[in-house]
């Protein structure tokens, strides 16, 4: 283990708080199971907290808690009792109070995870609030949707396509989906998910430890820890 490596593990990131990533999209197209899914897979390697955003309930917080992915503690469920989108975007003090505890209580974390209440494909998170963003489709939406662009879809830093296990029933082609989501993302990254078969989520797990040591150090830490990228 480097000197380094045991920096990163004793001190708060390099510019002094951890980063923030806000996961978006649709409701029901997998976030909360992402979210899940990067927690089982970083929590050993990364110092987490959780953030979740529901209109009336606490719902998805609760769900993480049940599942055991991270200490109960450190998921924290905002209710934002009005447009989901507006907590992420217009009056996100709800979420950085709940991001700021969640460091206090806790820190230094090296990443906070904040997932959007679910909205349509315009929701997207203020800079404010979310240093990085990952925007999650369902392919079971259909394969048009990257192609009606939106601004998750187009500017958010990585793009997931969930559940490409119901690609068959839906009759989605992936590959027009892979197609589209290129021709409007101007070389940003797009990654195809199924939580459901590969809960391990490798190569999502893999972009964010990669952000995370980017924000942490300023470059990518050849010596941190591996994510594992392939299936056992
Ligand atoms: N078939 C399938 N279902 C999934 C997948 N990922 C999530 N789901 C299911 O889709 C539903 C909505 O997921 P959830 O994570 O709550 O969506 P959210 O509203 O975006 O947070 C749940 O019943 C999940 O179990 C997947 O890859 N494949
Ligand atoms: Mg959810």
């Amino acid at each position: 283990m480097s000197a380094d490596h045991d920096d990163r593990h004793d001190s708060p990131a390099a510019n002094g708080r951890a980063l923030r990533l806000g996961i978006g999209g649709p409701v029901g197209s997998g976030k909360t199971a992402l979210v899940a899914a990067l927690c089982r897979t970083l929590g050993p390697v990364l110092r987490l907290g959780v953030v979740t955003n529901d209109i009336y309930t606490t719902e998805d917080a609760d769900f993480l808690r049940r599942a055991g992915v991270l200490a109960p503690e450190r998921i924290v469920a905002v209710q934002t009792g009005c447009c989901p989108h507006t907590a992420i975007r217009d009056d996100i003090a709800a979420n950085l109070d709940a991001v700021e505890s969640l460091e206090e209580r806790f820190g230094p974390l090296d990443l906070v995870i904040v997932e959007s209440g679910g909205d349509n494909l315009t929701a997207t998170f203020s800079q404010g609030l979310a240093d990085r963003q990952i925007f999650v489709l369902d392919v079971s939406g259909g394969d048009k949707v990257p192609r009606k662009g939106g601004p998750g879809v187009t500017t958010a830093d990585l793009l997931v396509i969930n559940k490409t296990d119901l690609a068959p029933q839906v009759g989605a082609d992936l590959t027009v989906m892979s197609r589209d989501a290129a021709a409007v993302r101007d070389g940003r990254p797009v990654v195809f998910t199924s939580v459901r078969e590969v809960p391990e989520v490798y190569a999502v797990a893999e972009w964010v430890h990669g952000i995370v040591q980017t924000w942490t150090h300023g470059h990518e830490h050849t010596g941190s820890p591996a994510v594992p990228t392939t299936n056992p």
